[in-house]
């Protein structure tokens, strides 16, 4: 490039980062959406604001780098037992909840980090709970799979209990004449079970407000969609159910149909949406997810359809964050979560003597009934294993 070319260049970046500190919102296509048994599709356009975006984008970033961490913990065996990561699917969390409003319910399967992390819990008491601490969002007793805080009930291991689980808080929420929703997800290899069917029936059936998610990242365990659905079409298998298929890889698209389901359930019953998304670690991290795909598909989807790097083009480009922003975002979480994942290897771990408290809410015995004959356990009150801040 010779000195004028160069001189050009300078002054159009300039021009650009100054047209690209300006804008205080912008406005994002969605992109298309598939419908079943509706008539109208949610909005093409969604509008985002600056502060959301940076929210967005950080709350992305530190579940990325939370399941990381998780990632390492385990390699050095400090996290015990299943471990299920949700790399790669941080936009349908983070865009759902960015539609939901502070009293509205989620619950979903063991892939629950990131959704425990958006109802409330920290960095710390995520990856706490795994390596079985104190500090852990649930003292440590519930691991991996069982993570719950306010308005978000797990965290479940038993793959799709959790549907009916939902529809009846689905229920709850009818019976008591609260406004709230509820979201409850399940994976694409869930979606073939009975109990899945028979909580869309009780829903339709009695209007509830209930918004069933499937996120469809491909796989079930090791068994592609193509080898375990006779309708791969997972939007379109409500019966009764009006479905709604979303790319579950750009936050916006989420975000507006998640705005589009809970008007439409609060206005005519439940409703069921299809996320189509993926994974990028194995099942479980005992599962190095080579076997059944090949490494190429997975760099594939971390180039061409990562939803962070997705939605920070789309942020940088329209000129709403800077990329001093975004690399100052990417250092405070990277130092949040360094910190918490050296605290949770040091905080103190659950004692014996809380083996058997907190079983009950209410304790209206004060021993443990048929555990050891010989040798009742006392029921203890410890804290609440539940943090309901
Ligand atoms: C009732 C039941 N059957 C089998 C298992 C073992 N299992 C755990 S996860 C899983 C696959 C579920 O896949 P999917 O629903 O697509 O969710 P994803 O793991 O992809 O999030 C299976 C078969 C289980 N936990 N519960
Ligand atoms: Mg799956």
């Amino acid at each position: 490039m010779n000195l004028r070319c160069l001189k050009r260049f300078k002054l159009s970046k300039f021009r650009l980062n100054f047209q690209r500190n300006y804008a205080s919102e912008i406005q994002q296509n969605t992109r298309p959406y598939k419908l079943h048994k509706l008539k109208e599709p949610p909005s093409a356009k969604s509008t985002l604001k600056k502060e959301e975006a940076l929210t967005y984008y950080r709350q992305m970033q530190v579940i990325r780098r939370v399941e990381a961490a998780s990632s390492a913990l385990y390699q050095a065996k400090l996290i015990r037992g299943f471990c299920h990561l949700y790399s790669g699917q941080e936009a349908v969390a983070v865009g759902m909840k960015a539609a939901l409003r502070p009293d509205d319910k989620a619950i979903t399967s063991y892939r629950s980090h990131g959704w425990t992390y958006l109802f409330g819990a920290t960095p710390l008491e995520i990856l706490a709970e795994q390596t079985g601490k104190k500090t852990g969002c649930q003292r440590g007793k519930g691991g991996s799979m069982h993570t719950y805080c306010k308005n978000f009930y797990g965290g479940n291991g038993i793959v799709g209990a959790q549907v009916p689980l939902g529809t009846g808080i689905s229920f709850a929420l009818k019976y008591m004449g609260s406004d709230a929703v509820c979201i409850t997800l399940y994976g694409d290899g869930a979606a073939d079970q009975g109990q899945i069917f028979e909580s869309f029936n009780m829903a339709c059936l009695w209007k509830l407000p209930a918004i069933f998610v499937c996120e469809n990242n491909g796989y079930s365990m090791g068994t592609a969609v193509h080898r375990h659905a006779g309708n791969p079409n997972f939007y379109t298998r409500g019966d009764c159910l009006p479905g709604l298929w979303m790319d579950g890889m750009d936050l916006m698209t989420v975000k507006e149909a998640t705005k589009y389901a809970m008007k439409y359930c609060k206005e005519h019953g439940p409703i069921l949406i299809e996320a189509a998304t993926y994974r990028y670690f194995g099942h479980s991290l005992s599962d190095p997810g080579t076997s059944y795909r090949t490494r190429e598909e997975v760099a594939e989807v971390r180039n061409k359809r990562d939803p962070i790097t997705n939605f920070k083009n789309i942020i940088v480009d329209g000129g709403l964050v800077t990329e001093d922003e975004i690399k100052k975002i990417d250092d405070d979480v990277k130092t949040e979560v360094d910190k918490a994942t050296e605290q949770s290897k040091t905080d103190p771990d659950v004692g014996v003597d809380e083996l058997v408290a907190d079983i009950y809410s209410n304790n209206l015995e004060p021993f443990i009934r048929g555990v050891t004959p010989f040798q009742p356990l006392q029921h203890k009150r410890i804290g609440k294993a539940i943090n309901l801040k």
